[in-house]
């Protein structure tokens, strides 16, 4: 039996075939205990839900898995967002690559905002007698004080409302089990229910018959050791030896499949009824970024496609919506951008030149209220999400018994 799905089945034989090949992560009962439970409680309080998705996937090489693919995420768009959200009175389940960044957590955590750098031991007492003690209790430095408070405040009360659920995948296939057995939980909700699909997803995977068991050897080994150690066939790790190459090193070729498009599913299965569904589209050319947009948002039939591009995704998004006005952009003002390492500011507005064939209307939007000013500068999804938030209120309203 293939275990790969082809571009001839529909989408929900795809589902069968490639939901049946892989064992379901062995997390998923716990994680569907919680979210149902969790569901549960918001459903009580007819409170609004979204389920944000963040950070990469993995892509396995082997079963026991020494290699993998991955990418470039850090999953600062979905905590951030998921930050927001809950500033808007939503509840969160935040689906995430384990280690990324998570609401909260993320000002003081990994080597950028490394934690131990907000802290410092309490000075000794500027007093006669005082002594350096071993045993002064660490405190937070006086400048970070108020930033910390905030954030902290923030943090205790979604714990202590129960209103947000953290919930890690790390493979592509644990990504898209936790996706739909999530989507069919959050059906009680029903327009109450929104999916911000953040997490950058592999297009490409391998199948599960053609997935070396074992780590994937460099040299060649003797006969007898050989059996079991590669795939069978030379499908993917390719290694003849090659006359002129002295050593004994192998190459390696690695054949990936696209990954079945479950977007499809979500929007016609698994989500519920009237639940809004965005999904976010990530290019590096900005002569593509609007035309796949649109492509997606017609090929899947949802709401609202976010686009963005890899060096400019801090500062600018564009809304891509069934509906006029169809491509809305939102930016934020030149003088309040952070100032990012791996951004380019020279690329904003190119996306939107492209398509215009003219210059880009440019810095107009953003900076308007709900905005939030760090040192760093406006985050972008204090923008984002007010608006979608709005059209999410448009899609309750229309589903609403009159
Ligand atoms: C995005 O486009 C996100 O905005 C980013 C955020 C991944 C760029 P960071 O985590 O980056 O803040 O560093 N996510 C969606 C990318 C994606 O895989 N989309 C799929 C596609 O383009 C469709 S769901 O085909």
């Amino acid at each position: 039996m293939t275990s790969a799905p082809t571009p001839d089945m529909t989408p929900a034989e795809a589902e069968s075939v490639y939901f049946n090949n892989y064992p379901p992560p062995k997390s998923l009962p716990k994680h569907e205990a919680l979210a149902r439970a969790f569901v549960d409680y918001h459903v009580q309080a007819n409170r609004r839900l979204v389920l944000v998705t963040s950070g990469g996937t993995t892509v396995p090489l082997e079963n026991q898995t020494v290699r993998f693919i991955d990418n470039f995420s850090a999953g600062t768009r979905g905590a951030v967002s998921a930050e927001y959200f809950l500033q808007q009175g939503y509840a969160v389940i935040f689906l995430h690559r384990q280690f990324s960044l998570l609401p909260y957590s993320r000002h003081y955590s990994h080597s950028t905002n490394c934690f131990l750098d907000f802290m410092d031991e309490e000075p000794v007492p500027d007093v006669e007698g005082a002594s350096e003690s071993d045993h002064r209790p660490i405190v937070v430095r006086s400048e970070y004080q108020d930033q910390m408070r905030d954030v902290l405040r923030k943090y205790r009360y979604a714990k202590r409302n129960n209103l947000l659920l953290l919930l890690p995948f790390t493979t592509i296939s644990e990504y898209l089990f936790e996706l739909r057995s999530l989507a069919q939980l959050m059906r009680p909700l029903g327009s109450n229910a929104l999916f911000y699909l953040a997490a950058a997803v592999s297009d490409f995977f391998i199948p599960s018959d053609r997935m070396s068991e074992h780590k994937i050897q460099s040299s060649e080994l003797p006969e007898h050791l050989s059996q079991g150690q590669a795939t069978d066939g030379s499908d993917i790790y390719t290694g003849g030896l090659e006359a002129q190459q002295p050593s004994r090193s192998k190459r390696l070729v690695i054949d990936l499949d696209p990954v079945p498009k479950f977007l499809h599913r979500l929007v016609d299965g698994w989500a519920p009824d009237g639940s809004m569904v965005v999904s976010f589209k990530l290019e590096t050319d900005p002569n593509l970024l609007v035309y796949k947009a649109q492509t997606a948002l017609r090929r899947y039939a949802h709401h609202l496609v976010i686009g963005n591009l890899l060096t400019t995704r801090k500062w600018e998004v564009v809304f891509v919506t069934p509906d006029a006005p169809h491509e809305r952009w939102i930016r934020v003002p030149k003088s309040r951008r952070s100032k990012s390492i791996s951004g380019s500011e020279a690329q904003v507005g190119l996306a939107e030149a492209k398509r215009a064939g003219d210059s880009a209307s440019g810095e107009t939007s953003g900076g308007q209220q709900g905005e939030k000013t760090t040192s760093e500068g406006v985050e972008i999804e204090s923008l984002i999400i007010p608006e979608l938030v709005l059209l999410h209120s448009n899609m309750i309203a229309k589903h609403s018994p009159q």
